[in-house]
Formats: C-alpha cells, sequence, structure tokens
C-alpha cells in the first residue's frame, strides 16, 4: 500500500471510529418484563436462537434452532402434468381463464397436500418450529408474592449482541446477562447478585410436543425425533443443559435443576439436530464442554469480537432528534405521532443488520420468513422459504449493507433446488432446465403449491437467480460467478423451453402464470388469478436473461446461448401502460379484483429490477400513478418494498411516509392481517401481522436506498433523502462494481465521500445537482478538481485503492 493510501486509511478510520461512537448506544430498551412473546428481545448466532422474556419471578426463554423441522424429502410432482399443458394453454389464449383454472386445481398442482395451506406441521412439507423452552423460576429467599421489585430494566445491545435483565428486590441488584455465542456455539446466561447467596433457581426445558427430557450426569438433556409425515421418521433434536455455579447447592431432579443460595450462576445450552452433521449429538457434547472450560469473560469477549467483525462494517448517523432515553416500545408510540427521532431509523437500519447476523451464517441456511425466531410448532406458513417476494427481501440489506459474505447459506439453498426443479420441469412442462415455484423448505421443495391461485407462479427461481446475481454485481468475484453460472444457466433454459407463443402479438410469455397472488376480474365478471405472460414474469426474465448473457460473456462461453438469450429477450411482452396511465399488471388490462392489494408485483422492474427509473419517465410515471392507486398501506413487507419503490423514484419524503408507516406500534399476538395491519412490534420485529422477518429486512434495504443507489451503472449519493435527515453520515454502504462507499451530507447537501475499492474497475459516480465542484485526491497522483457541468467523475481504482470527494 502507497504512503497516501495509508495516510488516507488512517483518516478514513478515525473518522468511521467516531461515526461509530456516535451512534452508540444502539439498543433496545424497557422498563418492564415481556408481555408477549414480540416484546421479548432476540438473540441469535445464525444456529441457535434464544428469546428471553426477562420476567421476575418466572422467565421464559424461548430457544431456537435454525434447522429444525418436521417434514422431510418427499416427491411433490404430480406425474404427468405436462400432458394436460396444451389445453391449459388452449383456454387461456382463448380467455377462458376460469376453464383453464379448473383443469389446473385437478392438474397442474403438487400431488399430496403440498404446504397443508401453511399448516404443513404434519405434512411431508413440514414447518419450522421452535425448539424448546427454557422456564425458570426464581427464588428471592422471600415471599414470592411480596417481591417489592423495583428499578427494572432490559435491554439488548445491537453493539454487543447481549441482552440484559435487572432490578432491584430488598436491596439486592439482581443481574441476569444472555447471547447466543457467535464464537462458541451456545446460548450463555450469567444471573448475578449484588449481594452473596441470593442467586436461586428451578429449571425446566419442554416444548409443546415431540420431547423426553432427562438427566444425564449433571446435564439436564432434551431430545426426541419429529415426523416426516410420512413414516414417522423424521428429524432427529437434541437440546443440553449444564449449569456452572459459584457457591450455593446445585440439586438435581429427575428433568430439573434447582439451585439455592449461590453467589452467582452460568447456565450454557448447547443442542443441534441431524439435519446436516449424523453426529450431532457428539458435536453437542463437545461445544458444551469446551464452553464449560473457558471463563465467562473470554466467551463473552471472543462472543462480542466475533460479532462485530460483521456489525462494524457498516455504520449510520443522523443528526437530530433522540428518544434513546424513552423505552423502546414508548418510543415507536411517539415516533408514529411525529416522526422526530431521528435515532429510531437508525436503530431500526442497524437492527435490521443485526437480525441477518443473527439468523444466518455460512454452511447453514438463510433466514425463514421469522429469521430463526419460532415460538410454536406450527409457525406460520409453516416459517418456511417464501419465493415471490419473502426470501428475496430477507437478502436485500445484505449487499449493500456490507453483510456480502452472509450469502453463502443462502446460494446453497438456492443450489440444492436444481436438481429436484428439472425434475419439476420436466413433469410440469417437459422443459430443460430447473424451476421452483412458490414455496420451498428445507427439503428441496420445488412443485407448485396445493392450490393453482398462488402455487402455480414459476418465476419464483428466476427471482433467486437475480438475487444471486445482485451478489456478484456488488463482489465482481469471478470465482463466485463460475458456481453461480450453472443455476443461471439452468433457470434461463428452464424459461426458453417453456415460453410460448401468445396469439394477440405473438409474443413469447409464461403461461400459465400468475401476478404473485393478486386476481383480476374478467370481462365476464368471474375472478380469476391464472394469465398469460404478467409483467411481473416478463420482467424477472428479461433480467435473467440478461445476467445469464453478461455471465456467460464474463466467463468467455456458451456464445450459442447468448445469441439465443438475446433473440428471445427482443420476443417477450415489453411493459405496457394503460388507459389510465398505471403501468399494466397483466398482459391484458384487467382491473385487479383489490386495488390495495398488498403484492405490488409489476413494479419489480423499478425494484429490485431497474428496468424502470428516472431515465424512463413514461414508465416511472406510470410506476408512481400505480403506486398512488395501491395506496400506501399493506402488510409489514409490502410497507417495506414501497420504501423501496419511492426511494427508487427519489421521493424521499414519501419513502418516509412509508417508514413512519413500517414503524407504527402493533401489539404482539398472531391474528393474521392480509392487507392493512402493517408495523412494528415492541421488540421492533415486523408485524405482517403475525411477525414475519421480512418487513425488517426490506425497511433496512429502504433505508440504504435512501442514502446510496448504483443499479443505473454509476453512484449517487443522497438520492433520496426526506427533509426529516437534513445533515448525517454514513460509511461502508456497498456499491455495485465492488466498492465501499462512506459520505456525510450537511442541510441535504452532500459534503464529502469517500470510495474504497474492492474490486478493480472505473467506478462512476455522480456529481448531485446542488454542487458546484469537486475536489478529488486519490491513489497516485490523482488529484483533480470537477466541474459540475461534468454531471460524473469518473475514477479508475484497483482493489484497495481509496478516493476521497470533497464537494462545494
Ligand atoms: C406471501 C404473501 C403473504 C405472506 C406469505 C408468507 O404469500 O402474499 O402475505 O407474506 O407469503
Amino acid at each position: 500500500m502507497g504512503m497516501y493510501c495509508k495516510v488516507v486509511s488512517f483518516i478514513i478510520f478515525l473518522c468511521l471510529s467516531s461515526e461509530i461512537l456516535s451512534q452508540r448506544p444502539l439498543r433496545l430498551w424497557y422498563n418492564s418484563p415481556a408481555s408477549d412473546w414480540e416484546s421479548s428481545v432476540p438473540l441469535g448466532n445464525g444456529h441457535l436462537g434464544a428469546m428471553p422474556d426477562g420476567g421476575v419471578l418466572n422467565e421464559n426463554i424461548v430457544l431456537n434452532d435454525i434447522t429444525l423441522w418436521s417434514g422431510g424429502i418427499q416427491d411433490a410432482d404430480k406425474p404427468d402434468a405436462y400432458k394436460t399443458l396444451p389445453e391449459i394453454r388452449q383456454l387461456l389464449f382463448e380467455g377462458k381463464n376460469i376453464e383453464a383454472q379448473q383443469l389446473m386445481s385437478r392438474s397442474f398442482v403438487c400431488r399430496g397436500k403440498g404446504s397443508g395451506e401453511g399448516n404443513g406441521v404434519r405434512e411431508p412439507y413440514g414447518s419450522y418450529q421452535v425448539l424448546g423452552n427454557l422456564h425458570l423460576h426464581y427464588d428471592y429467599g422471600t415471599d414470592s408474592t411480596d417481591l417489592h421489585m423495583q428499578k427494572y430494566y432490559r435491554e439488548l445491545s445491537l453493539d454487543s449482541a447481549v441482552a440484559k435483565t435487572q432490578f432491584v428486590i430488598n436491596r439486592t441488584i439482581y443481574s441476569r446477562e444472555y447471547f447466543t455465542g457467535f464464537e462458541n456455539d451456545m446460548f450463555i446466561m450469567k444471573l448475578s447478585a449484588s449481594q452473596l447467596h441470593k442467586v436461586g433457581f428451578t429449571l425446566q426445558l419442554d416444548r409443546p410436543e415431540d420431547f423426553d427430557v432427562r438427566m444425564e450426569g449433571d446435564q439436564l438433556c432434551m431430545s426426541r425425533r419429529l415426523t416426516n409425515g410420512t413414516n414417522g421418521n423424521g428429524m432427529q433434536y437434541m437440546v443440553r443443559l449444564i449449569v456452572k455455579p459459584d457457591g450455593g447447592k446445585l440439586i438435581k431432579g429427575t428433568n430439573s435443576l434447582q439451585l439455592k443460595n449461590a453467589n452467582s450462576a452460568l447456565i450454557y445450552i448447547s443442542a443441534g439436530t441431524d439435519y446436516i452433521y449424523p453426529d450431532f449429538k457428539a458435536v453437542i457434547v463437545k461445544i458444551l464442554a469446551d464452553g464449560f472450560n473457558k471463563p465467562y469473560t473470554q466467551l463473552k469477549s471472543d462472543h462480542i469480537k466475533k460479532y462485530r467483525q460483521l456489525f462494524d462494517r457498516s455504520t449510520l448517523s443522523l443528526t437530530g432528534e433522540t428518544k434513546d432515553n424513552v423505552p423502546t416500545d414508548e418510543r415507536l408510540a411517539a415516533f408514529a405521532k411525529d416522526g422526530k427521532d431521528n435515532y429510531l431509523p437508525v436503530l431500526y437500519f442497524q437492527y435490521g443488520r443485526y437480525l441477518l447476523i443473527s439468523s444466518t451464517r455460512p454452511n447453514l441456511l438463510p433466514p425463514n420468513l421469522q429469521g430463526l425466531w419460532a415460538n410454536t410448532i406450527e409457525t406460520p406458513w409453516n416459517g418456511d422459504y417464501h419465493l415471490n417476494i419473502n426470501i428475496q427481501m430477507n437478502h436485500w440489506p445484505l449487499d449493500v449493507t456490507n453483510l456480502g459474505t452472509l450469502n453463502e447459506s443462502f446460494f446453497t439453498l438456492v443450489k440444492g433446488l436444481v436438481k429436484p426443479g428439472e425434475e419439476t420441469a420436466k413433469i410440469y412442462y417437459n422443459a430443460n432446465g430447473w424451476v421452483a415455484h412458490v414455496i420451498t423448505n428445507v427439503w428441496g421443495y420445488t412443485s407448485p403449491g396445493e392450490d393453482y391461485s398462488w402455487g402455480s407462479y414459476n418465476t419464483g427461481s428466476a427471482w433467486l437467480c437475480q438475487m444471486l446475481w445482485n451478489h456478484y454485481e456488488f463482489t465482481r468475484d469471478t470465482a463466485y460467478l463460475r458456481t453461480l453460472y450453472p443455476i443461471l444457466k439452468g433457470s434461463s433454459e428452464f424459461y426458453l423451453s417453456m415460453l410460448a407463443k401468445e396469439p394477440t402479438h405473438g409474443w413469447l410469455v409464461t403461461v400459465p402464470s400468475s401476478s404473485p397472488e393478486n386476481a383480476f376480474v374478467m370481462s365476464d365478471g368471474n375472478s380469476a388469478n391464472v394469465c398469460t405472460g404478467p409483467t411481473i414474469d416478463n420482467q424477472i426474465i428479461r433480467f435473467l436473461f440478461a445476467s445469464t448473457i453478461a455471465s456467460s460473456r464474463q466467463l468467455k462461453t456458451d456464445d450459442s446461448l447468448q445469441i439465443v438469450l438475446e433473440k428471445t429477450i427482443t420476443k417477450l411482452p415489453p411493459n405496457q401502460i394503460g388507459k389510465d396511465g398505471r403501468l399494466m399488471e397483466w398482459m391484458q388490462e384487467y382491473k385487479e379484483s383489490d386495488i390495495h392489494h398488498r403484492h405490488v408485483s409489476h413494479l419489480w422492474g423499478l425494484y429490485p429490477g431497474n428496468e424502470i427509473a428516472l431515465s424512463t419517465p413514461e414508465l416511472a410515471k406510470a410506476a408512481k400513478a400505480s403506486l398512488n392507486m395501491r395506496g400506501d398501506d399493506g402488510t409489514g413487507w409490502s410497507l417495506a418494498w414501497k420504501i423501496n419503490f419511492w426511494a427508487r423514484l427519489h421521493e424521499g419524503n414519501r419513502a418516509f411516509e412509508l417508514l413512519k408507516k413500517l414503524l407504527r406500534p402493533v401489539k404482539g399476538g398472531t391474528v393474521v392481517n392480509m392487507s392493512n395491519g402493517g408495523g412494528t412490534y415492541n421488540n421492533l420485529f415486523c408485524a405482517h401481522p403475525p411477525f414475519q422477518i421480512d418487513g425488517n429486512f426490506g425497511g433496512t434495504a429502504g433505508i440504504a436506498e435512501m442514502l446510496v443507489q448504483s443499479q443505473d451503472g454509476y453512484i449517487e449519493l443522497i438520492p433520496a433523502l426526506p427533509d426529516n435527515w437534513q445533515s448525517g453520515s454514513f460509511s461502508d454502504l456497498c456499491v455495485r462494481g465492488g466498492a465501499e462507499i462512506s459520505a456525510a451530507w450537511e442541510n441535504m447537501k452532500v459534503t464529502k465521500m469517500n470510495i474504497k475499492a474492492i474490486n478493480n474497475g472505473v467506478f462512476k459516480i455522480k456529481i448531485p445537482s446542488n454542487i458546484l465542484y469537486a475536489d478529488v485526491e486519490g491513489p497516485g497522483k490523482l488529484k483533480t478538481i470537477v466541474q459540475s457541468a461534468e454531471q460524473y467523475i469518473s475514477l479508475q481504482l484497483r482493489n484497495g485503492d481509496i478516493a476521497e470527494i470533497k464537494f462545494k
């Protein structure tokens, strides 16, 4: 590294450290125990999850393992389904959608019960489920009805990924600390008191079903096998717990442990399943033994160090009011009223990053519909992976917020769909390549769902490809591209062979398909879901083909495929604008059955795609018209998606209004609302409702999108800043092409930025319109002034190079 780079790095390091400090503390805090599960705070290390409720007399800690699923591998493809495909297509081409749907309900859905209408826990599809509950009944050496508890404090620190509970009873301060170790794969809890002999409790482990608990030596052990929905021979799991007291007396029961009069105590839990490791039991025993022998201070500092290697990669600061001195639940309520607490969006942004870091890790699984936190056996929608917005939204903040290394488990899940998806492609479409429809699980499910109305949507797999390609765009890592290419190619091959020529315009279309979960009214007044060539499909397939072409060029392979894909792109239906000025959701100008429907699929090309932009003003106008008609309400993830749409349209204030909606307080409980109940629970989990984590991730991505964009071949700073965010700064958000960007702005004007290349390339930076000139200093002798008439600054950088730009 040259002298110049060293100096700049040092200066950046100093600036960065002060920014990190200025956004501390990042915490959720409360002055009472959690009254419901959605008020308890989530801990997770990508494998194990724990949610302590901080109860004073009785505490419940919900435990999770990201791999714990009922169900199993199954063949859910309906044999010979493809034989009815020509008739289904003919009916749809003739406008007989209802007849086509009737036929599909018999022939073009999955074999068996599919997801079991979202209640598939006892079906082969299975469900993600709670690992267990750790119940603690505390002993304060006094009458429990008369505790005189005072000064209650409960927090989750995002700075350390450690939760705390503290209160005073009879002048003794009781403290609990909890974390799920990023270094040692265990749940660890420390109980202490300000006076000797004051720590006492009885603890038990259980779960709603399928468990045996026993003492094995000093360890409490819970295990069983779950059902696989066919012969009962499902996944095995095991939980092991050990207590390490300081003083006092530990009494072993048959299935419980009691500790009396200790000075302090540590509880360690290690757990796992046989999903990946057949010898998981030995692994659990070893992890527990290793952790048991390490000092608590080391366990904790190793944990924090490893966590912060990821968490500290990006920071955000907004100047202005902060209500950090108000409990988080009250803060939410205040923000819904005045939107003035600038620190809350910062906290929410970083919470999304925290949740992503906590709910996935390489070589395991990506976050599911609830990340890794579930408190029931039958998690809503089986806690699965939905491919028509949800799993994708879970990964929207991944690259831009500098957590790209967490792409691995997502990639692996998708890769695992290729083989079963090839079977599904053959059986339903007699097609080459691979396909997955709307839902998948940890068992590689690729068949359509059990209901044609939503289950026959078949570009979910292409959307997965877009996400994985996006990761390449941010990293430009050719080794990664080599592993990705066969997946892209297989997906492109599928659509190449399944697209059919529709009779009106001669366009090549997906058929049958649907615009995710939305219905339309036909001219005879009937409502239908199944259609030909919905707008989202055309946009996604265009993207897929273009990225397959770009990949094969980059890898210098498959020239002939490039030519076929290029030709086919021109035959896909274009985006169409309806008579009312809106972007059409379907090929025909149908009216939607629900004008406020939560999915806004036809704007896929605006976000996450990029074929609708301010540079295509007609389409952007039509997209706005569509958004205005859809309205600013919805489920949690729908609100989050709309933040991203408005950010792409550079309407910061509108994006902020949606962020405010996303943050509106929602009471805990699981009542499903499919239209307009979205918001945020006390613990900042997103409410669909019920709890669904995609909205958290979509919200974080939306905030990033307001601060930096790079989808159009150049880097644009603060493109969608709301008036409330007059001044602020961020560090190390990532952009396509492979660079980390830090920037500061004052009075809505960018004052400076740093770009650090993580890849060799030319980086084009848009000069904001309210800027006169830019002072650029970079590697080598680069020192130049660029006038605003130039519009862009182009910098040729090598991996590791840093350039600094001051704007005037
Ligand atoms: C899609 C959405 C629903 C819900 C479910 C898990 O089907 O339409 O709103 O998020 O996924």
